[in-house]
């Protein structure tokens, strides 16, 4: 793809683009108004009168300006940016977007979490959505993926269940965006190929740091088809260059509260900064011949394929380096859809894929009010498209002449659908001979050996995490029997998890044993990602009276790092050192929290005030409890003395130490030190 096409896209988006700065107000008719103020009245005092247009018109947009949230990933975050090809896939599919290495398409990328309304929370254990657009020279390509592996179900016709009993209850519209009430966990219970995406949802996945620090997963089995028309299945997946980190359970609970857009700010201010979320595409790959290799169906939408035993192959790289200009017109409007595919790229009989592929296209036309939402701006692909559907709501294209029909002799028979060889897709010619029936295979009746496997994998911290998160999920569930019930299911996957619920609720401990599974993935454990200090925000903690050229000096070595040192104090305007060094300060105690940060640096000052000491002992506190990095000056260590921190792991002072940079830096990277004993 040549650089004008890659450009394509963005000058698609640039022609619907209006700024309206200095310029005169119109009506919608493009009628000059001379007073936007004022309704249109017989006398001051006086009645409003119908005839006044422009009220009419006004109130009219503003009356109709939301349309149908989604009736799941109602709350999204958005940006574009471009994905680059390192190894060509053309051994396994003829899509023209993965063939060249450095070839760059367009794309744009929705996150998301699943079960809150649109203004709900971004730090809510929920799964988050990873949708991908590629704007490709053969049309849209949708990868629409999450944040985990697997599904809570295993056939698209049990959606409206569980995303019914994940929702707030419907007689009282309680509770928001969580699972932690009755009707999810009775749901889990009885539907108990759920086992394995509630171990997921249990664990850190469940409250990523940042959008940019969660990898995304295709979960579906796909099909990749290349030029001589073999098959290999395939899954796709994201792997983010600054590693999978997530947030402590109390920290997202008050982020939510402090600040309820953290994910979303995190994701637009990273991009103005310029620090591009980056994130590596990965394919597993099975050729067709081992459909039946493995001791799960690699149909099942419940079910991993271990990287060990199927590796990740890397293919590219995607970099977000563009925000959104309008909400609306991008984030809310574009429309995903798993059957947005290109020649190259085919379906599985996944019976979870095969719903999918009905329900995305059904939702949008409630959604976005018609079927021309394919004109939307942010939905257009780069190519042109051409058929003969006409009509419907808000059809944009003006198409000329009067045939619109196939087939037809006046127009010359176009348009004419291409051959394969001219890009014309065809679907794979997938042999399928059985009876008609509604049943489920035998090969997808294990629920519990991966969600096992899930649980061997993770580490020390990570298993206490999954226990303190059951205790709180099923600690909210009011219904005695679905508690039990809950501990009596997971002593499938681990007694000693099932036994750990049973005495955070009240249950009795579970009858019986649980699953013989004794192999790991290592790959699943966060632990084993990338560590990275950069685009780290650190909370600077300064009082006046501080330590000028010391602290110039670390926050310019954190910047070498690129991390972002933000300024904290008592008020906002500048705060100057015993030297007479000055520092504006970013934000205070007030506008601030210590939940926002990845880490605190405590400055001090040699100016004592109690709302300093206060404020910044309950800073330095929470990020001792959420196992934050902390480093301290030598005034900085008194307070740390104070609260009985100095010496603690993760805890790094500034005497004489030239290192210090260095070390905290590293544990910074490190994201937290999970071994530290809280208070
Ligand atoms: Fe979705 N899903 N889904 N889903 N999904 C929607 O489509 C659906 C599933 C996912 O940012 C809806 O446009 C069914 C798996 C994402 O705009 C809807 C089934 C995965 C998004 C829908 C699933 C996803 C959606 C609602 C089971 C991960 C947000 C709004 C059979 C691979 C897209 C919309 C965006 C959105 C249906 C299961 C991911 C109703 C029926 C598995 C990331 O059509």
């Amino acid at each position: 793809m040549s650089e004008d096409q890659r450009n394509q896209k963005q000058e698609q988006l640039d022609q619907y683009r209006v700024d309206d700065s200095g310029k005169k107000m119109t009506t919608n008719q493009g009628l000059r108004v001379s007073e936007d103020e004022f309704s249109l009245k017989a006398g001051e005092r006086g009645p409003t009168l119908m005839e006044d247009f422009h009220f009419r018109e006004k109130m009219t947009h503003f009356d109709h300006e939301r349309i149908p949230e989604r009736v799941v990933h109602a709350r999204g975050s958005a940006a574009h940016g471009e994905f680059e090809v390192y190894e060509s896939m053309k051994k396994y599919t003829k899509a023209k977007f993965l063939q060249e290495p450095g070839k760059k398409t367009p794309v744009f990328v929705r996150f998301s979490t699943v079960v809150g309304s649109r203004g709900s929370a971004d730090t809510v254990r929920d799964v988050r959505g990873f949708s991908t657009k590629f704007y490709t020279e053969e049309g849209n390509y949708d990868l629409v993926a999450n944040n985990m592996p697997v599904f809570f179900i295993q056939d698209a016709i049990k959606f409206p269940d569980v995303v019914h009993a994940l929702k707030p209850e419907p007689h009282n519209g309680i509770p928001q965006a969580t699972g932690a009430h009755d009707t999810f966990w009775d749901f889990v219970a009885n539907n108990q190929e759920s086992a394995h995406n509630v171990m997921w949802l249990m664990s850190d996945r469940a409250v990523p740091r940042s959008y940019r620090m969660m990898q995304g997963f295709g979960i579906n089995t796909f099909r990749f088809v290349n030029d001589a028309g073999d098959s290999h299945f395939v899954k796709f997946h994201w792997i983010p260059k600054l590693g999978v980190h997530s947030l402590v359970w109390d920290e997202a609970q008050k982020i939510a509260g402090n600040d309820p857009d953290y994910n979303r700010r995190d994701l637009y201010e990273s991009i103005e900064k310029g620090d591009y979320p980056e994130y590596e595409l990965g394919v597993q790959v099975i050729p067709e011949k081992d459909e039946f290799a493995f001791d799960f169906d690699i149909l099942d939408p419940t079910k991993i394929w271990p990287e060990e035993d199927v590796p990740v192959q890397i293919v590219g790289k995607m970099t977000l380096n563009k925000n959104i200009d309008n909400f609306f017109s991008e984030t809310e409007q574009v429309a995903f859809h798993p059957g947005h595919v290109v020649p190259g790229i085919d379906f599985t009989n996944d019976p979870l894929l095969q719903g999918r592929l009905f329900s995305y296209t059904d939702t949008q036309l409630i959604r976005l009010g018609g079927p021309n939402f394919h004109e939307i701006p942010i939905n257009r692909p780069v190519c042109p498209f051409h058929n003969n559907q006409r009509g419907g709501y808000h059809r944009q294209t003006i198409n000329e002449g009067k045939v619109s029909y196939h087939n037809n002799s006046i127009g010359a028979n176009t348009p004419t659908p291409a051959m394969k060889e001219d890009g014309g897709y065809t679907h794979y010619q997938e042999k399928v001979d059985g009876k008609k029936v509604r049943a489920r295979s035998q090969s997808f009746k294990d629920h519990f050996s991966q969600a096992k496997l899930f649980w061997n994998s993770m580490t020390g911290p990570e298993k206490m995490h999954i226990k303190q998160a059951f205790a709180f999920e099923v600690g909210k569930v009011k219904n005695k029997s679905v508690q039990q019930q809950v501990v009596d299911m997971f002593a499938n996957v681990d007694v000693e998890l099932a036994t750990s619920i049973a005495k955070d609720v009240g249950a009795n401990p579970p009858a019986k044993g649980g699953s013989p599974v004794t192999k790991a993935s290592p790959a699943l454990s966060q632990m084993n990602t990338f560590k990275v200090p950069a685009t780290r925000k650190v909370g600077v903690l300064v009082n006046n009276g501080f330590d000028g050229a010391t602290t110039q000096a670390t926050l310019d070595a954190l910047k070498a790092y690129g991390i972002h040192p933000m300024i904290i104090s008592e008020k906002l305007g500048t705060v100057t050192g015993a030297d007479g060094t000055s520092i504006m300060v970013d934000d205070t105690f007030t506008t601030t929290d210590s939940v926002l940060y990845d880490a605190i640096y405590v400055v001090g000052g040699n100016v004592g005030s109690k709302v300093f000491h206060k404020n910044a002992s309950q800073f330095t506190t929470d990020a001792f409890n959420h196992y934050k990095p902390i480093g301290a000056t030598a005034d900085g260590k008194m307070l740390l003395d104070e609260l009985n921190m100095t010496g603690a792991v993760g805890v790094f002072v500034q005497e004489n130490d030239k290192t210090f940079v260095e070390q905290f830096t590293q544990a910074i990277g490190e994201h937290r030190h999970w071994n530290r004993d809280v208070m």
